[in-house]
């Protein structure tokens, strides 16, 4: 009897304990269901940062307008985010200074891109923005040894090589009404220097270097996130042998983390970071 008591005593000790813990297993059960659910759908904050891909989307009226991709002989890219931005690219583009400014880099990576107005629909459609339109105007270059990079090299021979990469921004204000330019801004220039290493890239504010690169079929790179801001990979592997075209996407890559990828077929692989596509953050990896 004694026994019996205790263990039956012991039990219902054990059953109040359970239930002192059933609110707290039902906190947790909620959590993960949301968090799941969150993480199926894609809506977590590190996702919707992945997710953001700034040539695609916008969080107003999408539709963005790609005017310009670069072509053999001239290494420009300009884009609007919308269809109101895209008219202040019309009025930059008659302006003398503007001129001058483009003129200015012939031979690097030019990349032009609109980027205001933003223009808000509400719900009965009807649609507002700013008559101030922004362009952000990036010039990128490199130097390997002193020497403008402007033919892809082996990664090879590139080690131990001294790396300069430049980026040179100009913000360019336009009053859409009187279709003129009212201001032109320009950003201290950004310049990253780093002994080179084979199929190792360096991913600063806001540029990869090098970027644009031969590699042997088989390489396996790194891309080193040697800023302090993060950084992504995003873009797709062409491989010419199957024709395939496989989608490559690092996720976030945190300040001093690093990403590898396996190169293992003949092709192209041209990416960008999608959180700094305006600074012309891109890069091609061609593997033969
Ligand atoms: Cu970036």
């Amino acid at each position: 009897m004694e026994d019996k008591k205790f263990i039956s005593a012991k039990n219902e000790s054990k059953n109040s304990k359970v239930k002192d813990l059933v609110p707290l297993i039902i906190i947790v059960a909620i959590t993960l269901t949301i968090g799941g659910i969150l993480f199926w759908a894609k809506l977590t904050p590190e996702q919707t940062i992945t997710n953001f891909n700034p040539m695609t989307e916008t969080s107003m009226r999408n539709d963005l307008r790609v005017i310009k991709t670069p072509t053999p002989g001239d290494n420009t890219f300009i884009y609007a985010i919308n269809q109101v931005a895209a008219r202040g690219l019309q009025v930059a583009e008659n302006d003398t200074a503007v001129k001058q400014i483009i003129d200015g880099q012939k031979g690097r990576a030019l990349t032009i891109a609109a980027v205001q107005p933003i223009v808000i629909q509400d719900n009965n459609g009807k649609v507002s923005y700013s008559p101030v339109g922004q362009l952000i105007i990036t010039s990128n270059w490199q130097y390997v040894d002193g020497k403008f990079y402007s033919n892809p090299a082996n990664f090879n021979a590139l080690g131990n090589k001294a790396g300069e990469s430049h980026q040179h921004i100009w913000n360019v204000f336009v009053d859409l009404n009187k279709r003129s330019v009212t201001g032109i801004t320009e950003e201290p220039e950004r310049v990253m220097k780093e002994t080179l290493e084979p199929n190792f890239v360096f991913t600063g504010m806001n540029m990869f270097m090098p970027d644009t690169v031969k590699v042997k079929t088989g390489s396996v790179l790194t891309w080193f996130n040697n800023s302090n801001l993060p950084h992504n990979i995003v873009g797709i592997y062409k491989k010419s042998a199957s024709g395939l075209e496989i989608p490559v996407d690092s996720g976030i890559i945190q300040p001093n983390e690093s990403w590898r990828y396996n190169f293992n077929d003949n092709g192209v692989f041209e990416y960008r970071c999608t959180i700094h596509s305006t600074d012309g953050m891109k890069g091609t990896i061609i593997v033969s």
